[in-house]
């Protein structure tokens, strides 16, 4: 679709003003959000990281980019969100300690919260501590755990290692993402579930809770 074609040109440019104006023309259409998000948004967000990794672009261009992707995540979040008591279940979900990417975590957040779950959002760089104690102290029944650094994964087994320690690894269940995770890496640290994206988080969330 021509305009969400647009929404990814704009986003790759880094012009946050535009994203807006497209993004909301869009809903204003009818189109399906879940459309928006990944055909317009995500899409461009696909090309920003490949030019970055390519050294074709520098930071800047990809802060401006993550800022463009922002204007348009904001508009289209109540989309996602529906009216009502959430019931699911409660998460504590962060971005772990020394990385501080957090675009696809909250879109992990706002899809679970769409979906029925409470969420409880700690935002980036938590150390692990912070993730067993917010869980504890909020009788939460899961902890999802975002790396999109591969220096950073460790921390996410520092986590699992100190549920183990507490004797919480029976009451809470972990669930981990971001761009080098793999379901292997999930399995080789003991986690107890990987999910490739945010619809996908829904479904292995709900999975979870099954388990519980
Ligand atoms: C945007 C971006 C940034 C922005 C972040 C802005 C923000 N507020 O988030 C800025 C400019 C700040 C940034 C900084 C850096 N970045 Co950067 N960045 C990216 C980029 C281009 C896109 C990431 C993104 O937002 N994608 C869009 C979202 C929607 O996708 P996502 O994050 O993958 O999330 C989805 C899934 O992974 C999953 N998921 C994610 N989290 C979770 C959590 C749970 C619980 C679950 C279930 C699922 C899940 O669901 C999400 C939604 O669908 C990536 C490239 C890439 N291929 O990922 C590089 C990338 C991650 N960055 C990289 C690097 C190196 C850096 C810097 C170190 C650069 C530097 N020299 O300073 C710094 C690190 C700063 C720090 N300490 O964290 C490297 C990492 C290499 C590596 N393997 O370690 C990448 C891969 C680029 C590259 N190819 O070199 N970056």
């Amino acid at each position: 679709m021509e305009i969400l074609i647009e929404i990814s040109k704009q986003l790759e440019i880094g012009n946050d003003e535009k994203v807006f104006e497209l993004t909301k023309d869009a809903i204003g259409r009818n189109i399906d959000p879940k459309l928006i998000l990944s055909d317009g948004l995500i899409s461009g967000m696909n090309v920003i990281g490949e030019q970055f990794r390519k050294h074709e672009i520098f930071l800047p261009d990809v802060l401006m980019a993550a800022k463009a992707m922002y204007a348009g995540m904001d508009l289209l979040k109540p989309h996602f969100i529906k009216d009502g008591i959430p019931t699911l279940g409660k998460i504590v979900i962060g971005t772990v300690k020394g990385d501080l990417h957090d675009l696809g975590k909250n879109l992990v957040g706002i899809m679970l919260k769409g979906a029925g779950f409470e969420v409880i959002d700690l935002g980036k760089d938590v150390p692990p501590e912070k993730f067993i104690e917010t869980a504890k102290d909020e009788s939460a029944n899961l902890i999802g755990m975002s790396s999109l650094l591969t220096t950073t994964l460790p921390v996410m087994q520092e986590v699992i290692h100190l549920l183990k320690q507490n004797n919480l690894s029976g009451d809470i269940k972990t669930i981990i993402g971001g761009a080098p995770v793999s379901k292997e890496y999930a399995e080789k640290i003991g986690a107890d579930a990987f999910a490739f994206d945010a619809s996908n988080s829904v479904i292995i969330a709900k999975e979870l809770m099954g388990k519980i």
